[in-house]
């Protein structure tokens, strides 16, 4: 029996990872043993009177750059462990952007070591010593990685085999087969809002999976050109993106205006 996969975090506010962890699916993966995810307060292998783990930058400029000792240490004691290789992972705007195939890959690893950076950074040889990759979850500045370390860790946890309910939730998701979601509607079937596709209460499940299958197709052209360009569609697809197209200009009448 292969033990679960693990996920150590460092970081100055462990409390925001464990907080994360207390809900939903992945709260529940982790009190099921589908997964085990160990967060470590980085002040404690600080060993001045403050505990420092920080510093001005070489060269002057605004803010703190993080030491490279405490950060060391720390990540020794959690490469030790568990004997499993660790995957180290730091969380910065420098990363690879995160997609649903990093995600996938990152999920098939016996262990991940999350590296939550805070002020201006990590001092650049301990990442060159240390670090595997670096991975964004988005161009913009947050105020520390433990955002970023809380996405990848539920990105990660929800594909654990067991943690989802329904596994084929997984399979359907966006970007698992390369395109956004489609439209959900649920009950009621008839609402000052709209009705419910009639398709979609017919039981002809070969025509919901055709319609569901268009649907998302089309949001992706209209809503994400840059993901549809990087799908290969079948024959069956480029023909349904088609009729989807025609039928929008034919409704809305032109590019831009939001489905
Ligand atoms: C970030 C991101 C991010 C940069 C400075 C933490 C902050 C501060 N991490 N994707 N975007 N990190 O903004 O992952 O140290």
């Amino acid at each position: 029996m292969t033990a679960a996969p693990r996920i150590d975090v460092i970081t100055l506010f462990p409390e925001f990872i464990e907080s994360s962890l207390e809900v939903g699916v992945v709260g529940r993966a982790v009190k099921r043993g589908l997964l085990s995810v160990q967060s470590w307060q980085l002040r404690d292998f600080a060993h001045d009177n403050y505990k420092t783990i920080d510093h001005r930058p070489y060269g002057g400029g605004p803010g703190m750059v993080m030491l490279i000792d405490p950060l060391r240490e720390c990540l020794q004691m959690v490469r030790q462990a568990d004997p499993r290789p660790a995957h180290v992972v730091y969380l910065s705007p420098q990363g690879q952007p995160l997609t649903q195939a990093k995600v996938r890959e990152l999920a098939h690893r016996p262990r991940l070591v999350l590296l939550c950076g805070r002020y201006e950074g990590i001092d650049e040889r301990l990442l060159q010593a240390e670090v595997d990759e670096e991975v964004s979850i988005g161009d913009y500045v947050l105020s520390g990685g433990e955002l970023a370390a809380a996405v990848l860790v539920d990105a990660v946890g929800r594909l654990q085999d067991g943690a989802l309910n329904d596994p084929q939730s997984a399979v359907q998701d966006s970007f698992e087969n390369g395109v956004l979601d489609c439209p959900h509607y649920t009950r009621p079937e008839r609402h000052e809002l709209g009705d419910v596709p009639a398709l979609l209460a017919s039981g002809d499940h070969r025509k919901i999976a055709r319609w569901r299958r268009q649907q998302s197709l089309g949001r992706t052209w209209l809503r994400r050109p840059d993901v549809l360009a990087r799908c290969d569609l079948s024959a069956d697809d480029r023909q349904l993106l088609a009729e989807f197209i025609a039928e929008w200009r034919a409704q809305d009448g032109g590019p831009g205006a939001v489905r």
